[in-house]
């Protein structure tokens, strides 16, 4: 890319100088960023910058914790497919800007937008600039383009995109944030800000699946039951001791480190990483797992020479000659 003045500071974890707006998307309800490195002039002008194998994708609604409604999970959506189709990328950051221009609050994602849930599930609805349903509201949005929960596809696309997920957690996870970073493959905190809850039973929600099994898989059934049913606000520190995120971290280096965590992933081999990342999903994801994982395999057999002789075979409509490829022990 040429090179580009640093962009609008989104966020107070947020250091302009290491990241460009990716271009293509016209977006409302999230940020998101490619980590760049750039060399600037004495006169503080950039005369290089080349692109790093980070993305940076936030919640960008502060004013309502950065819960999400349909279009932000859209959106959300799209960005992280854009990130895990760029050969170019090997880690992907997800964060929540703020804090709240109303009340300076911290937030990384606080789930499901109440304000827009119907009675099967979530509605599009216009907002105003305050993030107030206008227009359609639950009793007259159409049916056919309600009952929305697509965050569950979100969820998917983090645990089988073949990148790593880092959950940069800022503020408040709670509801269906809490489950965003239980789904991502490593998470850090903001050892001031960060405070987490699983809110979703006090709302008459339930995470049955990422949310709270593989919570307990990380925690333990009896930690998992506890942050369900007591719905407890814990802190990052709690987290970490607790083995449900992998570091609490200085709100002011909270990105700094979350870019070393990405640096360090860019020095190891990518197929290395995927094959790792779609291993350790393997057992809990049953055989959308294997498939997943299976995927990668096959990846890997057409590069040899046995799964080439057998293609050119069919090609040149003759037997295939396997006599090059013993059955090992
Ligand atoms: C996050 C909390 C604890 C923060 O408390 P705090 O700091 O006291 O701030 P508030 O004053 O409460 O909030 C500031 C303003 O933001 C609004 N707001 C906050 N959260 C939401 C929200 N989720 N939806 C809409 N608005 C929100 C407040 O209303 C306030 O605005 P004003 O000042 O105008 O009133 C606290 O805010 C809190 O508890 N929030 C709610 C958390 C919650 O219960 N979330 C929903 C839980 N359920 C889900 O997320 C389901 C998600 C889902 O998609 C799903 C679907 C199927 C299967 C699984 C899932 C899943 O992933 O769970």
């Amino acid at each position: 890319h040429a090179p580009t003045p640093p962009p609008a500071k989104v966020s107070d974890t947020f250091d302009p100088v290491s990241w460009r707006e990716v271009e293509g998307f016209d977006l409302t309800d999230i940020t998101y960023h490619r980590g760049v490195a750039r060399e600037v002039d004495e006169a503080g002008a950039v005369v290089s910058q080349r692109d790093l194998p980070v993305v940076r994708i936030a919640f960008d609604r502060p004013e309502v914790r950065n819960a999400f409604r349909p279009h932000t999970v859209d959106e959300l959506y799209r960005a992280l497919d854009h990130a895990r189709l760029d050969p170019g990328v090997g880690t992907v950051l997800l964060t929540g800007n703020g804090p709240s221009p109303r009340d300076g609050g911290h937030a990384f994602c606080s789930g499901g937008d109440q304000r827009v849930r119907g009675r099967s599930g979530y509605q599009y609805a216009e907002t105003d600039d305050a993030g107030n349903p206008v227009g359609e509201t639950r009793e007259s949005v159409d049916p056919a383009r309600a009952g929305r929960l697509h965050i569950l596809e979100v969820q998917r696309l983090i645990r089988t995109m073949p990148k790593v997920v880092v959950a940069v957690v800022n503020g408040w996870a709670a509801g269906g944030g809490h489950s965003l970073f239980v789904v991502a493959d490593l998470a850090i905190a903001s050892r001031e800000h960060a405070a987490f809850m699983q809110t979703d039973a006090n709302v008459g929600s339930f995470d049955a699946g990422y949310g709270s099994a593989l919570l307990a898989r990380q925690v333990g059934q009896k930690r998992a039951r506890e942050i369900f049913f007591l719905a407890r606000r814990y802190s990052a520190e709690d987290a970490e001791r607790w083995g449900a995120i992998n570091e609490a971290v200085d709100h002011d280096r909270l990105e700094e480190v979350a870019l070393e965590y990405a640096a360090t992933i860019a020095t190891k081999s990518p197929q290395a990483i995927r094959m790792l990342k779609f291993a350790f999903n393997l057992a809990d994801d049953g055989l959308a797992g294997q498939q997943v994982f299976a995927g990668e395999a096959t990846r890997l057999a057409y590069q040899t020479d046995e799964a080439v002789e057998g293609r050119d075979a069919f090609l040149e409509r003759r037997a295939p000659d396997w006599s090059g490829f013993p059955h090992v022990s």
